[in-house]
């Protein structure tokens, strides 16, 4: 919890009000900018919030996705960035969760903003608040169920209902259809079974809204988001009507509709803006017209004026794990990394050291100083694991603070270092982490009052692995 209501304190002091634009919502002028994407939009208290979901800037799939991102307006022509407000990775209380952070959605009930993610892509956990910026916490010990993009809609009556598409899911019945189960007043046990709402098969981005009594579930289909209608909300079948929206450019297109101020918006994304891509997208919407039949005119995107449209930048695939040479798994299955084998470093030397076989470490490290280690994958489960470092010093008083993906950023562990006897003589030493996993630039930064704290020769992790259910 302290980890929550510390990013809730940063990101309130980060968040950017932003000019008087529409689309794209977020630039990559501003202040705090962000590749978001899979918008979920929702009107909450006289107020519109988007909880989207994150691509990271130097992303070649979906598989770098891991938090979230809240945006909120009062008018839809000012923006509050409020950056990444839910990471699952990070936040204490969502240990089941791992990977693949796809589409989110976000729903009120009884006092509580419920928040839906997937994991792992189609295994869905829940987050709940009192406010609907957070601070967050697990309303879940587990995922409560598999779908694809799910997507939660409370109806006048206070029924909620859970959507998505059985796509990579077996719900037992073959094909990639909508399909819709009752929530439970709690928003996480369903209430009855899965049930398939549409004839056709869908891709992916189900959603559900209600106008004037009538039920709407859009979903992809192929390049484009197709919309079905009905007069109840878990139907059998639900009327297919044809195109609501189309492909979003450069990506495939994930949508949501609100009403707001007697006006309906529909809400996607596109990857041809802000030197984006298929996986570096950004949100954006546009009005929707209804006809008297109820039936929706095919939404027109349009852009700013001052909007460039890019090429899509694909940057070069990264490495998923550590490969460095001197990388070696020991016999309990930890990694062993040699600290001079870095990606970054700030201060240090590399010098001659002779422990075991290794020739090379770290040394005259000071007050101050890091390295950085790109890449260290710490596995797929939040299960505690020991990290190791051999150090050398004939003193006292020194620390290695591990922090996350930046020298300023989040501290995951903390190695107290005193005297080891002697500037030759290796000691291991070791700490216990909770909760880390995927991979991350691991940051070993150096604190202690002297000069010269200690030599360093190499870390060691132990990756840790969860079953799938
Ligand atoms: O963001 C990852 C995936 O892209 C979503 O799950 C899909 O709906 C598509 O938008």
């Amino acid at each position: 919890m302290k980890k929550i209501k510390n990013r809730v304190i940063l990101f309130s002091l980060f968040a950017v009000q932003l000019g008087f634009s529409q689309n794209p919502i977020l630039r990559e002028s501003d202040a705090n900018f962000l590749y978001v994407c899979d918008p979920a939009a929702e009107v909450f208290n006289g107020k519109v919030y988007v909880y989207c979901s994150h691509d990271q800037p130097d992303a070649v799939d979906y598989e770098s996705m891991k938090d979230y991102v809240i945006l909120e307006s009062s008018d839809m022509k000012t923006w509050i960035n409020h950056g990444v407000s839910l990471d699952p990775q990070l936040d204490k209380g969502f240990e089941y969760a791992q990977s693949n952070m796809n589409a989110p959605d976000a729903a009120y009930k009884d006092g509580w903003y419920y928040w839906y993610f997937p994991s792992d892509i189609t295994y869905v956990g829940v987050a709940k608040s009192r406010t609907p910026t957070g601070p967050w916490e697990s309303a879940v010990t587990n995922e409560f169920t598999t779908i694809f993009d799910p997507t939660v809609f409370v109806d006048d009556d206070g029924q909620a209902y859970i959507y998505g598409n059985d796509h990579w899911v077996d719900l037992g019945d073959e094909g990639s259809h909508i399909m819709g189960a009752k929530l439970k007043d709690n928003m996480v046990e369903l209430d009855g079974p899965w049930v398939r709402l549409s004839e056709e098969n869908v891709n992916e981005a189900v959603h559900v809204f209600k106008r004037e009594g009538l039920y709407y579930f859009s979903a992809r289909v192929g390049g484009v988001t197709k919309y079905w209608m009905a007069d109840s909300p878990l139907p059998k079948y639900a009327d297919f009507k044809g195109d609501l929206a189309p492909n979003s450019p450069e990506s495939p297109n994930h949508t949501s509709a609100i009403e707001f101020n007697d006006q309906w918006y529909l809400f996607y994304h596109r990857g041809d803006v802000n030197h984006g891509s298929r996986y570096k997208r950004s949100v954006c919407f546009d009005k929707m017209n209804f006809r008297e039949d109820g039936t929706i005119e095919p939404i027109v995107y349009t852009l700013d004026d001052d909007v460039e449209i890019t090429k899509p930048n694909y940057p070069p695939r990264k490495r998923k794990k550590t490969v460095a040479k001197d990388i070696e798994p020991n016999k309990e299955g930890s990694i062993r990394h040699q600290a001079q084998d870095l990606s970054e470093q700030s201060g240090i030397k590399v010098e001659d050291q002779k422990v075991g076989d290794k020739s090379q470490g770290l040394g005259e490290i000071s007050n101050g100083d890091w390295t950085s280690y790109a890449d260290i994958d710490f596995g797929n489960s939040a299960d505690s694991f020991p990290f190791r470092v051999s150090v050398a010093t004939p003193k006292d008083g020194g620390r290695i603070v591990l922090r996350l993906n930046d020298p300023n950023g989040t501290i995951v562990g903390t190695i107290t270092v005193s005297s080891t006897g002697g500037w030759e003589n290796y000691k291991t030493l070791s700490t216990n982490i909770n909760g880390i996993r995927g991979s991350h630039t691991l940051y070993l930064c150096y604190e202690g009052e002297a000069e010269n704290l200690f030599n360093l020769n190499w870390f060691e992790w132990m990756p840790t692995t969860r079953k799938k259910k």
